[in-house]
C-alpha cells in the first residue's frame, strides 16, 4: 500500500484544509469533513445526519436546533471553495425518514442550491431508507439532474461507461434488518465496486445472538467479487473481511480524523490510504 505524501505547509488553505498528495495526485482533506479530489473535481462526504435535533427533539431529548444549518453551512464552505462538478454522500445524509417533513424551508433551499449545477451521487444509509415517504421521495430529489440515489433513481447500479465503471448495492428501503450484501451482482465492466451500509461481523463472534442488525460477513465480502467494498455505518475506520475483496469503513471524520482515499489505477491496482482531516487551526 502506498502512503501518502504531506505536501509543504505553504499549501494549507486557510488553515481549513490540509493538502497531500497520493501517487502525485493532488487532494484536500477538508477541514468541513469532506474530501475532494481536485484532478476529478470530486468532494465526497458522508453521514451528514442532517435533522438529526429535530428527531431527539420529537422524543423529548431537547439539543440545539442549529444541526441542519450548521451541516449546510458546512458543506456550503466547502462548495464554494472548491466548486466540484461532483458531490459523492455515502448514506445516513438524513437521521430519519421525518427530516424531510422536519427540515426548514430555508434549508431546504440551501441544500437544493448546493446540488445545482454539479453532478451527485448517493446511497441511502439505514437511518435514511428509501421508504414511500422518505426524504428523498418528500425532497423531489429525483427531480435533480445527474443525482443518482441507489435505491430512488437507479434501484441497484449506476454505470459510468466513461470509466469502465460500475457501482452497485442494496440501499434500505425500511427501518427492519436486511443483508446488505446479498445476492452479489456479477461483474459487468472493468471496474466493479460495491457499495454497503451495514454492520460486519467477524467470523469469532458472528453466533453471538445479540449480535446488530444489517450484516456483513466475511463470506459475503468475499462474494462480491468486487474491485473495491465501500461500506458505511461505522464510526471508526477499519478495514475488514478475510482480504480476498479490500473492505474499508472511512468512518466518521470528525471521530477518527481522517478519510479514506481510494485509487483505482491505470494498471488495475486499488490503492487505499487514510488522509488526515485538519480540523483546528495549525
Ligand atoms: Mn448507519
Amino acid at each position: 500500500m502506498l502512503e501518502p505524501e504531506p505536501e509543504p505547509f505553504r499549501l494549507v488553505l486557510d488553515a481549513t484544509a490540509q493538502a497531500l498528495s497520493v501517487c502525485g495526485e493532488p487532494l484536500v482533506a477538508d477541514g468541513s469533513g469532506a474530501l475532494y479530489w481536485h484532478g476529478e473535481r470530486t468532494l465526497l462526504v458522508a453521514d451528514l445526519h442532517l435533522e438529526k435535533g429535530s428527531s431527539y427533539a420529537v422524543r423529548g431529548t431537547l439539543l440545539p436546533p442549529y444541526d441542519t444549518r450548521e451541516t449546510l453551512a458546512r458543506l456550503a464552505e466547502a462548495i464554494e471553495r472548491y466548486d466540484p462538478a461532483r458531490v459523492i454522500a455515502l448514506g445516513d445524509s438524513f437521521q430519519d425518514a421525518g427530516g424531510a417533513n422536519r427540515i426548514g424551508a430555508d434549508d431546504l433551499d440551501r441544500l437544493e442550491a448546493l446540488q445545482a449545477d454539479r453532478e451527485g451521487i448517493g446511497i441511502a444509509g439505514n437511518h435514511d431508507p428509501v421508504t414511500k415517504d422518505s426524504v428523498y421521495n418528500r425532497g423531489g430529489f429525483a427531480a435533480i439532474p445527474n443525482l443518482c440515489i441507489l435505491g430512488m433513481t437507479h434501484p441497484e447500479i449506476v454505470v459510468f461507461d466513461e470509466y469502465e465503471l460500475e457501482i452497485w448495492g442494496h440501499a434500505h428501503r425500511d427501518y427492519h434488518d436486511m443483508k446488505p450484501l446479498r445476492d452479489p451482482r456479477p461483474r459487468a465492466a472493468r471496474w466493479h465496486i460495491t457499495m454497503a451500509h451495514g454492520h460486519y461481523e467477524p467470523p469469532e463472534t458472528w453466533h453471538n445472538p445479540l449480535r446488530p442488525s444489517w450484516l456483513i460477513s466475511d463470506a459475503m465480502i468475499a462474494a462480491t467479487e468486487a474491485d473495491y467494498l465501500a461500506l458505511g455505518h461505522w464510526d471508526r475506520a477499519a478495514q475488514v473481511g478475510g482480504g480476498a475483496v479490500p473492505a474499508y469503513y472511512s468512518g466518521s471524520p470528525d471521530y477518527v480524523g481522517t478519510v479514506n482515499l481510494v485509487r483505482l489505477t491505470a494498471a488495475g491496482e486499488v490503492v487505499v490510504t487514510r488522509e488526515n482531516v485538519v480540523t483546528g487551526a495549525p
